[in-house]
């Protein structure tokens, strides 16, 4: 008996459901496909991540001895998709059993069904699919806080006994502080490309010059070995200051405290147990403060299992909705960076030169402006799912269509987040070298977040007034006298069509 196992290019972990049991006899195919790369237009820098991670994965499991066929590029014999390579290895190994580990996205599972192999159950996630369907069954709200809780209770981690560690939940209200201008971020780790990350990025630039973002420098781990060494920077120099400066943003440097290491859980180098767990301990060994721990820990923990958990129980209807009725395009800036509003220049200058930007930034400048503008979201979403390099759609999806541009209407989050200048200028240094002002709110020099706020409170009044969350809003705005309102929605109007 001989069991073909399938590894894709977001699952390379070693303890994966399909490489469990792996005998002499069997073959582990991962193929490279063309079908993959073009899906949409992903930044070179994302390219190189998976391909050069898949090949470094590659290697490891032969040096453990495992056979593995592995399909490149370059192969003439390549014909693009996972469905004809999977029927081609089948030709090859005539294997008497297939298995594979259950996809990412609900586009692959729908090819994985036509393989003929057994799909496994993804065990590298805290909660499967099964059991968030099972949690959110009769329940009329799925709000992060209540699933978050519960897996906290499950997994034990950060509690002391029934209760959580430091008798609080959540301490988000400690996680907004603006960054002073004296506390310098720590360097950031980076790994030089060996030979194999080269000749991948040599492909890269001939096949795929014409997608998104700079190719180089380009200094992402592309081994687990080297995605430890980034994850243990992360705890050692940053997590202790991660909470305080956690929704910050400063001109020049993007990364801030954050960890940087969503494309390395997101393409299996690191686990979302092992990342918690070592959170975990920083803060008992008195290394972070319980603020650090808790605050990231949710973010693994809770929104991302939590963003998955949604994006299975949704799809495939949940990508169709647009609940807002946003159908402007999108800007040419947003692949450019070329905009006279500061934060979006900078925001997407950083997305361009690193693949990568922090929650902040993507939700609260890139994400408001699209909501504000009422932008397409299709485009907004193709956009975030081909510009970072963490970006899976599953992941991409619900972030995007739920939270930044509330397209489902309220099932994700309980409010659109949408904020005018006011709020930029509080948590940046942006609006200080820009030629608008966030505190001017009509003119030439207003901030085009200001008028934009209230024309999109204005336009969407029949959908949003009733909603409680949006109460205070809509209170300032029916004293607000109707001669402003009118100058409110001229400029944007006059704003958005200019662009
Ligand atoms: C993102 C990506 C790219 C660019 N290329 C490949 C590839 O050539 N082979 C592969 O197995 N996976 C690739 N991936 C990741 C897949 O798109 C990923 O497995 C799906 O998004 C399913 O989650
Ligand atoms: Fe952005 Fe407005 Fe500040 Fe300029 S003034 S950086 S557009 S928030």
């Amino acid at each position: 008996m001989t069991t073909l196992r399938i590894v894709l290019g977001d699952q390379l972990t070693r303890g994966l459901s399909s490489l469990r049991g792996c005998a002499a006899g069997d073959t582990v195919l991962m193929m490279e496909v063309a079908e993959e790369a073009a899906y949409v237009k992903h930044h070179k820098q994302k390219l190189v991540l998976v391909l050069s991670a898949m090949r470094h994965f590659a290697e490891e499991l032969r040096r453990e001895g495992l056979a593995v066929d592995y399909v490149r590029f370059d192969d003439p014999a390549n014909t693009g998709s996972f469905t004809s390579e999977v029927r081609r290895a089948i030709a090859r190994h005539a294997p008497t059993r297939i298995v594979a580990t259950e996809p990412g996205e609900w586009r692959v599972m729908e090819m994985m069904k036509g393989w003929g192999a057994e799909i496994l159950d993804d065990g590298r996630f805290f909660a499967s699919p099964a059991s968030f369907a099972a949690w959110a069954g009769g329940r009329r709200q799925l709000r992060m806080e209540w699933f978050y809780r519960d897996m906290r209770r499950a997994s034990g981690l950060l509690m002391e006994g029934e209760e959580p560690a430091g008798g609080q939940w959540n301490f988000d209200h400690d996680n907004r502080k603006a960054l002073p201008g004296d506390v310098v971020p720590p360097p950031r780790r980076r790994f030089a490309p060996d030979a194999i990350t080269r000749e991948v990025m040599a492909m890269v630039e001939a096949r795929f010059s014409d997608h998104f973002g700079d190719l180089e420098p380009f200094g992402w781990a592309v081994t687990r070995e080297d995605a430890l060494e980034a994850l243990d920077h992360f705890i050692t120099a940053c997590l202790p200051r991660f909470g305080d400066y956690q929704d910050a943003m400063k001109q020049g440097s993007g990364f801030l405290w954050h960890s940087v290491i969503s494309p390395y859980l997101n393409i299996g180098l690191l686990t979302a147990r092992e990342v918690c767990a070592r959170a975990e301990e920083a803060w008992r060994s008195g290394h972070a403060p319980l603020n650090a721990a808790e605050g990231f820990i949710r973010q693994v923990l809770g929104w991302r299992e939590y963003v998955r958990g949604l994006y299975w129980l949704k799809m495939p209807a949940y990508a169709e909705t647009n609940a807002l009725g946003a159908r402007r395009k999108l800007p040419e800036f947003y692949w450019t960076g070329e905009t006279e509003m500061n934060c979006l220049a900078q925001v997407i200058g950083e997305t361009r030169r690193h693949a990568y930007a922090h929650h902040i930034q993507r939700l609260m400048v890139t994400g408001n402006f699209a909501l504000l503008a009422g932008l397409d979201p299709r485009e907004v979403e193709e956009w975030y799912l081909l510009v970072y390099a963490d970006a899976f759609e599953w992941v991409e999806l619900p972030n995007t269509h739920g939270m930044a541009l509330f397209a489902d209407g309220g099932v994700m989050a309980s409010k659109p987040y949408a904020a005018s200048g006011a709020y930029i200028d509080r948590m940046s240094d942006y609006c200080a070298s820009c030629r608008f002002r966030p505190d001017v709110k009509l003119g030439a020099k207003a901030c085009p977040f200001n008028y934009l706020y209230w024309d999109f409170l204005i336009r969407n009044e029949t959908k949003l007034k009733a909603n409680p969350r949006m109460a205070m809003p809509y209170r300032t705005l029916t004293k607000m006298d109707g001669a402003r309102k009118a100058e409110v929605t001229r400029q944007a109007e006059a704003f958005l069509n200019a662009l």
